[in-house]
């Protein structure tokens, strides 16, 4: 089945490429993106907004992810934030760094001086289909590290150590990140539902 995967992300992008090889779900990726105005106040909320508008404007089933980071010592912020983190009211907005990734980073750091460490990524994948939706979620638990580390992934890699690791994020190949991270544990989880859903067989209404 043809899936228009619903995100403005390069990095999400080829994280779903990898992630949807072999899978009965075939990505599709428009040549325009939307906007999508994120208003919800979770990640299922505006994992669904995104899903629904790409669905409704490509006319094939979407896959989106609405994902964050959430730190213990600041109340889970940045969460649902994440990508404009430097730029929301909650610990002041940064004027440092030249592009947003750049600014979340020192924002997140700043915050951190002398505080506890552990995090977690969390993702919610839904897949949209003009008859419903299946939604799947995935979390990848671990520490902030002081100086960011490694070039490969995007958005908070540099600074995020997976548990039981000692690389960060950003210094994993693309098959060791999706083995342990948030979304590729969201689209595994999305993939064995669709395979234990299968089977079923409804009479025709
Ligand atoms: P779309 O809405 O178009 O998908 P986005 O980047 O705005 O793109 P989100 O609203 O879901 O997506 O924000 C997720 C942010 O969380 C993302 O921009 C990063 O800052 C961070 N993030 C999520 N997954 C990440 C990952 O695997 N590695 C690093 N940072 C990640």
């Amino acid at each position: 089945m043809k899936v228009i995967v619903a995100t403005s992300n390069k990095g999400k992008k080829e994280e779903f490429s990898r992630l949807l090889k072999g899978s009965p779900l075939e990505p599709v990726f428009p040549e325009r993106s939307l906007e999508v105005e994120e208003k919800g106040s979770t990640y299922l909320e505006n994992a669904l907004l995104k899903a629904r508008a790409y669905c409704e404007e490509f006319g094939l089933p979407a896959i989106a992810d609405d994902s964050g980071l959430e730190v213990d010592a600041l109340d889970g912020y940045p969460g649902i934030y994440s990508s404009r983190f430097w730029k929301i009211e909650y610990g002041g907005v940064e004027e440092d760094g030249r592009s947003p990734p750049e600014r979340n980073l020192r924002k997140l750091l700043r915050l951190l001086e002398g505080k506890p460490r552990t995090a977690r990524f969390r993702a919610v994948v839904v897949l949209c289909t003009p008859h419903g939706s299946l939604i799947a979620e995935g979390e990848c638990r671990g520490q902030i590290i002081d100086q960011p580390r490694g070039e490969k992934g995007f958005g908070y890699d540099p600074i995020f150590i997976p548990e039981g690791l000692s690389k960060t994020m950003a210094q994993l190949s693309p098959e060791e990140k999706d083995a342990i991270s948030h979304r590729g544990r969201a689209v595994r989880n999305l993939l064995k539902l669709i395979r234990d859903i299968q089977p079923c067989s409804y009479p025709s209404p």
